[in-house]
């Protein structure tokens, strides 16, 4: 009787809980952003280039969502102005599906963000960088 108590007592918030997962991933519209990965990124890049210091973030959002986040320091000798977006393409590891560009907005002083959706769930490879030179990074969307 009492660990009957007890059981109905655990499961009610376990069923809340369950409810809100439930109805998260049912919502439509743009993917629920979930605590952990709104917070932590699945991937990061740091890759010093000839022009500077590219730095992004990957964020995973769910429902074939991504966010990027970018910092790029131009350095001393480089004439690419921080207003200038670097470019950002988006390709498939395994397939031959690429020329994804993923437009980026300004958001600080060297600093840009973008958001889409990539067609299918798998390892996906993004490009950041400026003329010829790029830095990438992988993540798995899903
Ligand atoms: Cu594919």
């Amino acid at each position: 009787m009492i660990i009957k108590a007890v059981c109905a007592l655990i499961g009610l918030p376990v069923l809340a809980l369950v409810g809100l997962f439930v109805w998260g991933g049912l919502r439509s519209g743009p993917a629920p952003l979930s605590e952990s990965d709104a917070l932590i990124p699945a991937a990061i890049l740091s890759e010093q280039l000839s022009d500077g210091m590219i730095e992004a973030q990957v964020y995973v959002l769910g429902n074939l969502g991504y966010r990027i986040e970018i910092q790029f320091s131009p350095s001393f000798t480089s004439n690419i102005s921080s207003t200038m977006p670097p470019e950002v393409s988006l390709s498939m590891e395994s397939m031959h599906m690429d020329g994804l560009n993923q437009p980026l907005e300004l958001v600080g002083n060297g600093a840009w963000q973008g958001q889409g959706e990539v067609p299918m769930a798998g390892m996906w490879i993004v490009n950041v960088g400026y003329g010829d030179e790029f830095a990438e990074v992988h993540f798995a969307a899903r």
